[in-house]
């Protein structure tokens, strides 16, 4: 069912392993993006009525209007079950727990007597959160989203979700109660790639946004792709990933569930064990066919995502080379279940979020650990982070000097302008003095 791949007795060179060794899907985004610039540009020059026709297109449902009324979040939030109810608030407070640690204060640094330089954090003012529907219905992800948003201090925030046929048109009643009880009054039914196109250009009921965070399928993805610059983005979220670093110690049950918890979103969905325990392996492998016999999901996603190429059991020496694998992955979530969890974890380099021991799965990072389960993607994760409240703002430099102050620098400013050829650059700094020359230095 799962492959295996043997790196043991390879050499594993200075600056790290060769990441086409290792297992990981292709999602070719460039070829999608063809597809959906027409969309883009019809929603741009249409508004609402273009995405009324997507709507009836891609989500097979006739609307009357995209923006959902306050009435329908009232009802979903009062009609949602009270288990599930209270299991988002739980959520929420962890999240917030979480997420309100990670707000800056704004920092001012003496750079000489006079002359000051303020770091100040600003919220981008409104954001677009785009929520999947369709064959994934998660309200954490609302969570995961507006969370974040709202700690940094966002002023304005605005939810999207495909309409669903079943609910007459709006998306799923759950999406909508978990928006309600974060207080986001602005729901859109609009998915795929009108809806970061309604988001990025605005349409008659939605006023344009700034920023668009949220995961997607291909054509979100392509949509934010193509739309970046005229709005930020988070990441372009990829097929989800679990690698798990595990030694002989690690329990194959525990270690075969969580492979299987992720493959679970998808059939393009990634699950790596990497080991230096034969045993284990053949464990976790023989777990795999007794677990994945009773779960739900197991045809259309389960079964494809762990026989796929992008899954796998990756077979290595030890420790060291086990490190250097999953560091050259760069997971977007990595379960360290060895002897002395917490120490080795504190060696990884590169994963979006790492779950330290055995009581840590990924599914509870999913719901409600705490931390942010948007998380970067495709090996993303050795140069970004997951979504936090710093996505959400932007540090602005205020550059305060008095003219001692300026005086003091300006024969080095007026050298490197010179030096750069860009005399009116020095030009600039000398009209404030009476300097026919800059004072040499
Ligand atoms: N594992 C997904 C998030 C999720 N899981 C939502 C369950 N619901 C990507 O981090
Ligand atoms: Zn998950």
């Amino acid at each position: 069912m799962i492959s295996r791949i043997d790196l043991r007795g390879t050499a594993f060179p200075e600056g790290g392993i060769d990441r086409d060794l290792l297992p990981r899907a292709e999602l070719d985004v460039e070829a999608a993006l063809e597809k959906v610039r027409p969309i883009c540009d019809d929603v741009r020059h249409r508004g609402t009525a273009a995405l009324i026709d997507y709507a009836h297109r891609f989500d097979g449902v006739t609307i009357e209007r995209v923006r959902v009324p306050a009435e329908a979040l009232k009802s979903a939030l009062a009609e949602l079950d009270p288990a599930v109810r209270a299991a988002l608030e739980e959520s929420i407070r962890r999240a917030r727990l979480v997420h309100r640690d990670q707000r800056r204060s704004d920092h001012t640094t003496q750079v000489v007597p006079g002359g000051t330089v303020t770091e100040r954090w600003v919220p981008v003012e409104r954001v677009g959160l785009y929520v999947p529907g369709g064959r994934s219905v998660y309200p954490s992800s609302v969570v995961m989203n507006v969370v974040p948003a709202q700690e940094a201090g966002v002023a304005s925030m605005a939810v999207a979700s495909p309409p669903q046929a079943e609910f007459g048109g709006l998306p799923h009643p759950t999406i909508l109660a978990a928006c309600a009880l974060l207080g986001v009054d602005e729901v859109y039914a609009a998915g795929g790639a009108q809806a970061v196109a309604m988001f990025a250009y605005g349409t008659e009921d939605c006023r344009p946004v700034s920023m668009v965070t949220g995961p997607g399928n291909i054509w979100v993805a392509a949509a934010k792709r193509l739309l970046k610059g005229r709005i930020g983005i988070d990441a372009e979220a990829g097929p989800t990933e679990i690698a798990i670093l595990a030694d002989a110690t690690a329990d194959p049950v525990h270690v075969a569930a969580d492979l299987i918890s992720q493959a679970e979103h998808d059939p393009l969905a990634a699950s790596v064990l990497v080991t230096d325990s034969e045993e284990l392996a053949a464990a976790v492998e023989k777990e795999l066919e007794v677990q994945v016999g009773a779960t739900k999901h197991v045809a259309d996603r389960i079964g494809p995502a762990l026989a796929g190429r992008q899954s796998g059991i990756v077979l290595v020496d030890g420790l060291e080379q086990g490190l250097a694998v999953v560091d050259a992955y760069a997971a977007e979530h990595l379960e360290i279940q060895t002897e002395d969890a917490a120490a080795v974890a504190a060696r990884v380099r590169n994963a979006g979020a790492i779950f330290v021991g055995a009581y840590a799965p990924v599914s509870l990072g999913d719901y409600a650990a705490g931390s942010n389960h948007v998380l970067p993607t495709g090996g993303c994760a050795c140069h970004s982070s997951g979504l936090s409240v710093q996505s959400f703002l932007r540090g602005i430099h205020v550059v305060d000097y008095t003219r001692d102050a300026l005086a003091e620098i300006a024969g080095h400013v007026v050298t490197l302008a010179e030096a750069e050829d860009l005399p009116a650059h020095g030009a600039a700094v000398k009209a404030r003095f009476d300097w026919k020359v800059p004072p040499s230095k």
